[in-house]
């Protein structure tokens, strides 16, 4: 009998590039680049394996309903989409960060209710709301930085790696709402009907991350 297909869903960029050592301990190697490849559906050395590349936003939901048996997603991702049908069951310790907040080094505490913008309002939200704080969230996809430099907002909820961005926007970290690092997504129903194949998957990325802990 044949196998079935088996789905990987991962957005290109930083999350591919660190994935794909731990993809090849786990014996699979993409036959395209996503940097200069336009396929969404890329083959992999094994005919029953195949990776999807997605916005890293839209992973969590492809593989909520099982258009993806697993997925690599970040934290803050994950944390913003809820993990409903999801299991969460390796820390690929990779494209880490920290989710904070930022505002303007020149800022004037404003008083009042604070206006934050963020691509991520429900994490924004639920921080505030654990400090008993009632914030006004603006949603926004992308260039979070620029809010508070045009008066569209107090300050910004965003991931932050090496700070520059922030810098070279006259902005200054504030807050730290979580530290950030990507994870290994799988369906909950194909948990059940794939198991053993599952099971496996799950152990070789597991010794892969140990073994780059090591390197
Ligand atoms: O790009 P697209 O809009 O499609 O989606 P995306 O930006 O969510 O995807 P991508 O590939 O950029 O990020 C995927 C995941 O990488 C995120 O969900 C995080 O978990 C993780 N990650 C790790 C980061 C960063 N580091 C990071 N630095 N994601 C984004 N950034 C941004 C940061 O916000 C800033 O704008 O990169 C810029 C440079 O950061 P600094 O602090 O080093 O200047
Ligand atoms: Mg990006």
């Amino acid at each position: 009998m044949m196998n079935d297909v088996f789905t990987i869903a991962l957005s290109k960029g930083r999350i591919f590039k660190e994935t794909l050592p731990l993809l090849a301990h786990a014996g699979i190697v993409p036959k395209d680049d996503p940097e200069t490849s336009r396929k969404l559906i890329m083959d992999t050395n094994q005919d029953d394996v195949k990776l999807i590349i997605i916005r890293a936003t839209d992973v969590p939901t492809y593989v909520q309903y099982g258009a993806a048996e697993v997925g690599i997603a970040g934290k803050d991702v994950l944390m913003e989409h809820g993990g409903e049908g999801l299991y969460e069951p390796v820390d690929l310790e990779i494209a880490r960060c920290k989710l904070m907040v930022a505002g303007r080094v020149d800022e004037v505490a404003p008083d009042g209710r604070l206006r934050i913008a963020t691509k991520f309002v429900n994490c924004t939200k639920r921080y505030y709301a654990g400090q008993g704080k009632q914030v006004e969230t603006i949603k926004l996809y992308g260039s979070m930085e620029l809010a508070p430099l045009v008066g569209l907002a107090d300050r910004i909820v965003d991931v932050v790696d090496t700070g520059n961005t922030l810098k070279a926007n006259g902005l200054k970290p504030l807050e730290h709402i979580a530290d950030i690092s990507s994870r290994l997504i799988v369906n909950k129903a194909a948990m059940k009907m794939q198991h053993e194949r599952i099971r496996g998957f799950i152990s070789q990325i597991q010794e892969a991350v140990v073994k780059n802990r090591k390197s």
